[in-house]
């Protein structure tokens, strides 16, 4: 295979992102607040070991997991975040209802993601109980130190709130790289 037939690969490289004027939204579910601080915490602590600090993070907090897609959607809508980071805790109860909120919250977040055209990202924890939560939301070692100043190796490594915000860095830099999307797709079809 000569070189000019090799594919093009876009593989999203958050070392190469441009951070002036980046912004990140975060909505964030007040049920189980005691996972999903924690969860905020490591989020917010990846952010700042990438360079993305103070009021280039928004934080809105939602009632419950339920209320986290309709949140992602309106800060989407306002088309001045480069992705949406959706923070939960969804532990199993006696009854399904835990399913139900699990399975709306994912589709209505993969929604907001597709018509929006900007990472929204499933940063939901759905447990079997609060051990298995907590487990998934390990804290961020040194509250005290200002955010700009996190070394990467203080990032909680068991929080899936850190590994939603890697994420999000990934996608936020593979959308910057891939080709402008075509305003008149019917045309660039042909
Ligand atoms: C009602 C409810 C229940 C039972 N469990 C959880 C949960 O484990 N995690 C969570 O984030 N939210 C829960 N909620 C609240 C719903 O997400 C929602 O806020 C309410 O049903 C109001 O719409």
């Amino acid at each position: 295979m000569t070189e000019s037939s090799s594919p093009r690969v876009w593989s999203g490289s958050p070392e190469r992102l441009a951070l002036a004027g980046l912004r990140v939204a975060i909505a964030v579910s007040r049920w189980n607040e005691q996972v999903t601080r924690r969860l905020l915490d490591g989020a917010v602590a990846r952010l700042a070991a990438a360079g993305i600090v103070g009021d280039a993070v928004d934080v809105a907090w939602v009632p419950g997991s339920f209320e986290l897609s309709s949140c992602a959607d309106r800060l989407a809508a306002t088309g001045r975040y480069a992705a949406v980071l959706c923070l939960g805790a969804i532990i199993k109860g006696e009854t399904e209802h835990d399913r139900h909120i699990a399975q709306a919250v994912a589709r209505g977040i993969e929604e907001t993601a597709r018509q929006r055209g900007l990472p929204v990202l499933f940063g939901v924890l759905t447990c079997d109980n609060l051990a298995q939560a907590l487990a998934r939301a390990a804290t961020v070692p040194s509250q005290n130190v200002p955010a700009e100043n996190v070394p990467s190796e203080k990032v909680p490594s068991e929080n899936k709130g850190a590994e939603c915000a890697t994420a999000a860095l990934e996608m936020i830099a593979l959308f910057a790289e891939l080709p402008p999307v075509a305003a008149l797709p019917a045309v660039a079809r042909r």
